[in-house]
């Protein structure tokens, strides 16, 4: 099977990270969403990533449906969404409250890195950022244990996003415990596997826009 798009998209990186953990072997296929555009929407119309093409030709888009068809395939004891129970509830909370700040950040960052400089909406920025804050705090609030599900996955994918392109929005010392998740999820092989080295980004730092 392959996996289109690159690991800098932090919903590529969270279907990367999961068949690495589930062992399944892929190849990568790295147009960019931007500069390779056409052909993207040949693979998915919407022209967006990730997508993944199985072995039979099928093309899956979008994570959470590449994820759901993951976790079918090696069953409910090895599913990385827990099947039932409080389990369960518990992993799609951290993964809405991780993919809504995905989104956020996501919008930020488009709206202050690619839309031209004069069309910016600077109260937009602030809106956007606020949630992503508020994302960071209620998982702050979680209690973290070492099992690996697409709780903690998704949200390491946020930490890897946040690092990448607005490290600012996460200070040292203000999220203490999800610091220490972080430090424990990089350091794994699926992460450093699918780590993307610094760019340069524009100017545009959020923290101005960071609420107290
Ligand atoms: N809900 C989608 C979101 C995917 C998404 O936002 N992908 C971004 C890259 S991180 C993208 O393709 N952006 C280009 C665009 O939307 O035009 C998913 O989970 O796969």
């Amino acid at each position: 099977m392959i996996l289109v798009g690159q690991y800098d998209s932090p919903y590529v990186r969270r279907v990367a990270v999961s068949l690495r953990v589930l062992g399944i072997a892929y190849e990568h296929d790295t147009r960019s969403v931007f500069s390779d555009f056409d052909s993207m929407r040949r693979t998915n119309p919407l022209g967006r990533i990730p997508s993944l093409v199985r072995d039979d030709g099928e093309v899956l888009i979008d994570s959470a449906a590449i994820l759901d068809w993951l976790d079918e395939t090696v069953g409910p004891q090895r599913a990385l969404l827990p099947r039932s129970g409080q389990a369960r509830v518990q992993a799609l909370k951290r993964i809405a409250l991780a993919s809504g700040g995905i989104d956020k950040l996501g919008a930020a960052n488009y709206e202050r890195l690619l839309r031209p400089e004069p069309l910016r909406w600077p109260d937009w920025i602030v809106r956007c950022v606020a949630q992503a804050t508020g994302a960071l705090e209620a998982l702050e609030t979680e209690v973290w244990d070492d099992r690996i599900d697409q709780g903690q996955i998704t949200t390491g994918c946020l930490f890897g996003y946040i690092e990448l392109t607005a490290p600012e929005v996460m200070p040292a010392g203000r999220f203490p415990a999800l610091e220490r998740l972080w430090a424990r999820l990089r350091g794994r092989p699926e992460f450093v596997a699918t780590r993307t080295e610094a760019y340069a980004l524009p100017a545009g730092r959020l923290d101005r826009q960071i609420p107290e």
